[in-house]
């Protein structure tokens, strides 16, 4: 399965960072044909959740919580067409924090680290970009939150964000992208926290957009 290296370096911005993420994607995307077993299960249908559709969501406004306050979601709760797939998280409602778009934005620790998921349709053989929104919790310790992207079950991307100098009113939002193949008619992506604790990476804005032909385009 080919992966368009070219197409993804082409990527509106060619900041350095996008095409070093770009790369990264693409020498991970190599070796999915070693990992087929870690596959998640198509749509996890089975925690009744809602039939595979498209991307939603990624902007994390449903349900909402209340204002100036959060809610914390254990795993196998859902939260809109996320599901939390790990531990906790935290979802933040309007004015608690600056958020990256909307109104409300994701801790992805809860009590500790935890995991969200979506699964969605996708057209096998299709390259789709992922972007997202990423800050940090600066309520607390460590001051480097780190975390993951996977992509049926796959580690995709690393990121981290350092949190030191940053207020709730000036999160200091950076942007994150990286691409992958779609080998199956669902895809389910996930974002997971690596750093212990109750203060975590925090992600918004998540945007997933079928590269036709390319990305950025
Ligand atoms: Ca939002």
């Amino acid at each position: 399965m080919s992966f368009a290296p070219t197409c993804a370096a082409r990527t509106a911005r060619t900041r350095a960072a996008r095409t070093r993420t770009a790369a990264v994607a693409v020498l991970l995307a190599g070796a999915t044909t070693l990992a087929t077993a870690a596959l998640a299960a198509p749509a996890q249908a089975a925690g009744g959740h809602r039939a595979a559709s498209r991307f939603d969501d990624g902007s994390f406004e449903t349900p909402k919580v209340p204002a100036n306050s959060f809610s914390e979601f254990n795993a196998g709760q859902s939260i809109g067409p996320w599901r939390v797939t790990a531990g906790s998280v935290d979802l933040l409602g309007a004015g608690f924090w600056q958020n990256a778009e909307g109104d409300q934005s994701l801790d992805l620790n809860g009590a500790d680290s935890g995991t969200v998921a979506q699964t969605f349709t996708t057209v096998p053989g299709a390259t789709y970009s992922v972007t997202y929104a990423l800050a940090g919790n600066s309520a607390g310790g460590p001051a480097v939150k780190t975390g993951k992207a996977e992509i049926d079950g796959q580690n995709f991307q690393d990121f981290s964000f350092d949190v030191t100098g940053k207020t709730f009113a000036a999160m200091g939002y950076v942007g994150r992208q990286f691409s992958f193949v779609a080998r199956n008619a669902t895809t389910t992506l996930a974002f997971a926290s690596t750093v212990r604790g109750a203060y975590g990476p925090v992600i918004d804005d998540v945007q997933v957009k079928e590269c036709k032909p390319c990305c950025g385009s």
